[in-house]
């Protein structure tokens, strides 16, 4: 399957985070909605309010919709806007990892637990201490440790921290000085916390420096993914003003990682978002775009497509249609 493939054609969804979970594919994505609030910098325009959950059992087969797994309404620490979330799988649970505002419009990352990959799933009642920003995505690793991955600029509120410290000024750095980088984390024995203080994300170039603020061609933006291909652990991300979906390749969990490519130009719409999951021997490139909408940025719908590498481990770039 070369062609990208929409997926759910009445519902939009978007940010989709897919594991291989008993056979068969599970896609946890955002449930975008018309909220009616206007679209800024901010992401306000992304209203979520809810997520479903999708599964597959062939690649060009039906995606079963298992419906609403869990509400805002039901978190009691909420604020509002769901975000991009995940989920992993341990010792007979499956955790939901789950950015939020808080009463005090911070971003925050929830936890919620289920006994089925198909939800529902029962969120704590406090979102994970320390945590901040959004787009959380995990990693089980072969030893069976858990790293989690999380951050983005702007409406994701990254540029508010340093040091996992809540800064004043809240603004990014330089062009000339390093990027601000994606974070990445072990999580408890319990899956319920962070396991220790998170560490940047670095993304070196091809000379061993790390990315630049002003590199926004490459540096990093949101939406992180990881997965491992051939005992290396593959980083990708969004370069978001420039639409991009990147990836940079190393030999730890922690990095560093060696910037690579493009995976994705850009689709229709301002957001780009995905997860890479390997099924029945090939790899796959979930993601979104705007085009059934007609262009609404807030409203995005799933699509899938087949990815190839190359024999040194690159992967082919797929035009995403878009500018
Ligand atoms: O869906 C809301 C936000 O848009 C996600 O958290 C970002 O990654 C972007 O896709």
């Amino acid at each position: 399957m070369k062609t990208p493939r929409y997926l759910v054609d009445d519902l939009y969804m978007a940010d989709p985070a897919v594991h291989l979970f008993d056979g068969k594919l599970y896609i946890y994505p955002s449930h975008d909605i018309e909220s009616g609030i206007p679209e800024n910098d901010n992401g306000d325009h992304f209203d979520m309010r809810d997520y479903h959950v999708y599964s597959m059992e062939s690649i060009d087969g039906a995606v079963v919709d298992h419906g609403v797994v869990l509400d805002v309404k039901n978190i009691a620490w909420a604020g509002r806007q769901l975000w991009d979330c995940d989920v992993a799988f341990k010792n007979g649970k499956y955790y939901m990892y789950f950015p939020l505002k808080d009463q005090t419009d911070i971003f925050r990352i929830g936890v919620a637990v289920s006994d089925c990959p198909e939800g529902p799933f029962v969120p704590l009642d406090s979102p994970m201490k320390g945590s901040y920003s959004i787009d959380p995505c995990v990693l089980r690793d072969d030893d069976g440790s858990y790293y989690m991955y999380f951050g983005g600029l702007w409406g994701g509120q990254l540029q508010r921290y340093r040091n996992n410290k809540a800064i004043e000024c809240g603004c990014e750095p330089g062009e000339d000085e390093p990027a601000l980088p994606s974070r990445v984390v072990k999580l408890s024995d319990s899956m319920l916390e962070f396991g220790e203080e998170p560490r940047g994300v670095q993304i070196l170039d091809e000379n061993g420096q790390l990315l630049k603020a002003g590199d926004h061609d490459r540096r990093f933006f949101e939406a992180s993914w990881i997965h491992k291909y051939k005992g290396k652990y593959y980083f990708s991300y969004s370069t978001g003003n420039t639409h991009k979906l990147c990836y940079a390749v190393g030999d730890s969990p922690y990095g560093p990682f060696t910037y690579k490519g493009v995976i994705l130009t850009p689709v229709v719409g301002w957001t780009t978002h995905h997860s890479i999951v390997e099924f029945k021997g090939k790899w796959y490139l979930f993601h979104h775009d705007c085009v059934p909408s007609g262009g609404k940025t807030w409203l995005r719908s799933l699509k899938v497509v087949e990815i190839e590498y190359r024999e040194d481990g690159t992967i082919q770039t797929i035009d995403g249609g878009g500018e």
